[in-house]
Order: structure tokens, then sequence, then C-alpha cells
């Protein structure tokens, strides 16, 4: 298998470089750029078909289908795979890498194909550092933000998570169906019961970072996160990255299905919906900024100094500074901890001596290219892209 030089085209391509170089450290010494080293057992033997998720439940914030990260668990750059997030329309499908095959169809490339697991190894590989987070994190904030909560999976602040993911560029792919220049948009379409999917445009599924990937911090995808194939759409919601993919449908024209058109979409006051005909609201793609302390929600600290630490993220570029105060107090500046990379989480760390009592902490970001949190903003019906500071309770005791 070749190992691909990287091809980052963003301004911030050397020290995101530099950094997947030593990364192997950081991830526990696997070489995430490898894909040879993926490890060859098959997850889909696993026992676990008693939850709609194979990876162990307890540590995570359990929902009906849904599994939230705790946050305050993670002590590295990345997310470990055993504390990633799952977000399942469905219950995760066991597929077998033997006779898994992708099918890419459709009028926008020349001739249909057929690709097996090994046909994805043997392509160029290529890895990306890359925060995913789901539309709806943060939704289960709707009630004290907003007075009434959003309709959805009741999410605090763990739906979100940032992995090395390794594959081949989706592009890649496509290409080997002899894309056609007047393709329009692409369908991705999972494994799963109902086949969950989603649109995109043609741009976006070109970058060379959106990926269809099969590693994931230097290891098999897990399961639950699309064993064997998903596809990684940096900067975007985290619905656009279809897991377990099966069929990808190019298309001359615009794709609209349920998932860009109903759900996925901005609907209230405040939000633009004629303009999105046939969608009831504008379909959501790009994520925002954010920032999140990485702590239990109620959290409960010694009194004394404690160095509270949190997660930063923007989709469009690095994250410059992280400010927070307590209550009303003023707002002082976060030390961010390095790495900090555009399309990755940045963590940060604020020092806090304190006394025994109820404290609201609140922290915001702003990314290099001056987008923050907003201090209000229009809720919208499905609770998607909240970011507006919400204050997190403490307890010094
Ligand atoms: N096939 C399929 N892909 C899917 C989903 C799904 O239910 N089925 N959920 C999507 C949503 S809404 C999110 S937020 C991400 C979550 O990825 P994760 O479960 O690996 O954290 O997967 C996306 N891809
Ligand atoms: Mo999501």
């Amino acid at each position: 298998m070749s190992r691909q030089p990287l091809d980052h085209t963003s301004p911030d391509s050397f020290s995101r470089r530099t950094f997947l170089q030593g990364a192997g450290a950081l991830l526990g010494g696997t070489t995430v750029l490898a894909s040879c080293q993926i490890d060859q057992a098959d997850p889909s033997e696993q026992e676990g078909a008693r939850h709609p998720w194979v990876k162990d439940p307890s540590p995570f914030i359990q929902h009906p289908t849904n599994l939230e990260t705790r946050l305050e668990d993670l002590h590295g750059y990345v997310a470990p795979n055993d504390r990633f997030f799952v977000r399942n329309h469905a219950p995760t499908p066991r597929i077998d890498r033997a006779t898994y095959q992708l099918r890419i169809e459709g009028d926008g490339v020349e001739t249909p194909i057929d690709l097996g697991y090994d046909d994805l190894l043997r392509m160029s590989s290529h890895s990306t550092l890359a925060y995913l987070e789901c539309a709806g994190n943060w939704r289960g904030f709707y009630p004290e933000v907003y007075g009434k909560a959003a309709s959805g999976g009741q999410w605090k602040t763990g739906a979100v998570g940032a992995a090395s993911w390794s594959g081949v560029s989706l592009g890649t792919a496509l290409e080997r169906a002899g894309l056609r220049s007047d393709a329009v948009a692409v369908n991705l379409f999972g494994a799963d019961e109902g086949s969950f999917n989603r649109p995109m445009p043609i741009a976006k599924a070109l970058e060379s970072d959106t990926l269809l990937a099969y590693g994931m911090n230097g290891a098999t995808l897990p399961p639950d996160n699309g064993f064997p194939v998903r596809a990684v759409v940096p900067g975007w919601v985290g619905s656009n990255s279809v897991k377990w993919v099966q069929r990808i449908e190019v298309s001359r024209s615009p794709i609209w299905t349920k998932n860009n058109t109903t759900s996925y979409v901005l609907i209230g006051d405040g939000w633009q919906a004629d303009q999105f005909a046939p969608a009831d609201g504008g379909p959501i793609t790009t994520l925002n900024v954010k920032s999140t302390l990485a702590l239990p929600r109620p959290a409960q600290l010694s009194a004394g100094l404690s160095i509270l630490r949190g997660f930063a993220y923007s989709p469009y570029g690095r994250i410059r500074t992280v400010e927070w105060r307590v209550d009303d107090g003023a707002w002082a500046p976060a030390r961010l901890v390095e790495p900090i990379l555009d399309r990755m989480w940045t963590r940060f760390e604020c020092d806090w001596t304190a006394s025994p009592g109820s404290y609201r902490l609140t922290v915001r970001a702003v990314d290099a290219l001056g987008n923050g949190q907003p201090e209000t903003a229009p809720p919208n019906e499905k609770g998607y892209l909240l970011n507006i500071p919400v204050p997190h309770p403490v307890e010094v005791v």
C-alpha cells in the first residue's frame, strides 16, 4: 500500500502536517498515517446485539439510541474510539468486510462501479484530523435558553468528538466511476435500516479532506462509528458524515431528500424559509463556533485551586481565543493548549481559585477569522446549531 504525501491546501497545512508526523506519540504510539497498520481483526464478530450499539455504553450518557461522550473523561487530544459519541437513527448494522461492496452510480458518472473493502485499501490513502459534531449537540439547553424544549435527542455538550481519520478521498473514489464535469450533487446511503442518507454539493464532495474513512485514531473504524466505511465531511454537521456507506449516487441535478428538506433544516421565526423551496427551511451545512468546559453537569469541585479544562472548536479556522468568567464577573483569557489546528478542537485551561459556594461559569471562543459565539440567536424548531454561551453550574465545597 503506498503512503501518499498529505494533500492539504489550507494555509495551515504546514503546521498540520508537522503535527500529523508527530501524532503517533499523542495517539498512543500508533502510526496514524499508515493504513496498512489497520488492525485486521473483524469488529463485526464482536458480541453486543443487546443494544442498538456495539461499544460498551457504560462510560457514556445513554440516550435511547445514542451515546453521549462525557467530555470530562477525555484527557488527550483526540476522543478515544471507546469514548467517541454515537448518533444512530437505527441500530448499528453488522457488516462483513469480505462481502462488503460500495456501489457508485447515477447520471453524474460515466460507469457505475462496485468497490470492495480491499479495493478501497489499495487506493491512495489520505488522513486528516477533524472534529465531528451532531447538529443537535447542546439541544438539551433549549429549555434554559429559550424556555421550551426542541424536538430531538436532548444532548448536552457531548455529541462532539475529534479523531484522526484515514481512508480515501471521496473524489478519488468518484473518479474511478468517471465523474462527469456536469455533476452537481452527491448522496451517500448507509446500510442501516432506513438507509440513512444526506446529499451534499459536488464541491464539498471533492474537497481532499472529505473522506471515505476506514480508519479512526489508528485502528479499524468501530462498528458504531461506521465500520467498514464511513464518510467524514470536516466542518459540516455530523449528519453528512454518513456511516456504513454502501451506495453513492452522483447526480447532474440537485438532490432533495428528507434529510435536506424536513430534517436538518432551520425552521422558525427569524430563519428565512421561502428561498429554500422545496425544503421547509435552510438546509444546515457548516457547523459553528463553540466552546465548553469538560466538567460533569452540574460539577462539584473542592475549594482552592482547580485547573478547569475544556474544548473549543470552529469549522472555519483555528481557535484564536477562549475567555471565561465566573457568574457576571469580568471575562478573562483561558490558556490554549497546543496543538491548535483548523477543523480540530482546541483544548483550553483556566486556573480558578474558589471558595465554597454555587457558581455559574461561562466560556466563549473566537476563531482566527473573528467568528465567535452570539449573545442571542433565534431558536429553531429542531434545535440545531445552538452556540450561545450557556453557563455551567458548579458547586464548590
Ligand atoms: N448511516 C448512518 N449514518 C449516520 C447516521 C445514521 O444514523 N446512519 N447518523 C448521522 C449523524 S446525525 C451524526 S451526528 C453522525 C455521528 O457519527 P458517530 O455516530 O460516529 O459519532 O453520524 C451520521 N451518519
Ligand atoms: Mo447528528
